[in-house]
């Protein structure tokens, strides 16, 4: 097969990243395989040992985050795509019973993480004229629900980001993707947002949500478009999903 180029996906040990990590390799790319998780990552260059290369880094260490990057081997160090994937979700409290603790960590990584990992990447993409971003936000960055404040706050800063780096980058080649997926289940998702197994598979019951393979498909979409075609933001949810309505509470008794 062709070699496409290379594509560096954060979070890639499991989940959606693991799912985009296979389906670009299938496309042609390799891929810098970014977790925390080493045996998992392990795990991932062990299917693919030629075309994925591992790195153990966590997103909320930006300290180390330019050095491992200027310090990849310099077969692959020229990124064609950058996949901004990792990042979580933690609780599902109304204000104010909430963990502020948790606040700092999905600000730590779906914010801090991602902007300084961008702009690392970004230079060597403009030097060679050549790169496509994409992001994961969510469709909480566009409607509220109860107990989504600061989850849904940082994946807002992520679709108006993605969009303002695009506005940045007018006049040059490079492509810039938000992808703002709805319910998706058969990932780690609500197992780490609830931290209780039972509580996370009820959030699926009764319904078809959307598929970690079902990301990493649009994601292979949207890279493999002619490369004068921009995908600003691509808001998807499973067919049995609507945007909630506008919550209005009455004191009637
Ligand atoms: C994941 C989608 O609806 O759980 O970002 O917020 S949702």
């Amino acid at each position: 097969m062709t070699h496409k180029g290379i594509a560096l996906v954060t979070g890639a040990s499991a989940g959606f990243g693991k799912a985009i990590t296979y389906q670009l390799v299938q496309d042609g790319y390799k891929i810098i395989a970014v977790a925390r998780r080493k045996e998992k990552l392990e795990q991932l260059s062990h299917d693919f040992p030629d075309q994925i290369y591992p790195v153990v880094m966590d997103m909320t260490d930006t300290r180390n985050m330019e050095t491992t990057i200027h310090t990849l081997p310099p077969e692959w160090q020229e990124i064609d795509v950058l996949v901004n994937n990792a990042g979580l979700a933690l609780g599902v409290d109304r204000i104010p019973n909430i963990s502020l603790s948790n606040w700092d960590q999905m600000i730590k990584t779906n914010v801090i993480g991602l902007i300084h990992l961008t702009q690392i990447i970004i230079g060597g993409m403009l030097d060679r004229k050549k790169g496509h971003i994409i992001s994961l936000g969510s469709i909480a960055g566009t409607y509220p629900y109860p107990g989504g404040n600061v989850y849904g706050a940082t994946k807002a800063f992520v679709a108006q980001f993605m969009l303002n780096l695009k506005t940045d980058l007018i006049g040059t080649p490079i492509r810039v993707t938000n992808i703002e997926p709805g319910l998706c289940g058969g990932t780690e998702f609500s197992d780490i947002r609830l931290k209780d197994h039972e509580k996370a598979q009820a959030v699926y019951e009764g319904t078809t949500p959307l598929t970690a393979d079902d990301i990493a498909k649009t994601i292979s979409w949207v890279v493999g478009l002619p490369a004068h075609v921009n995908i600003n933001r691509i808001e998807m949810m499973p067919v049995c999903q609507a945007p909630a309505g506008v919550a209005v509470f009455k004191s009637i008794k």
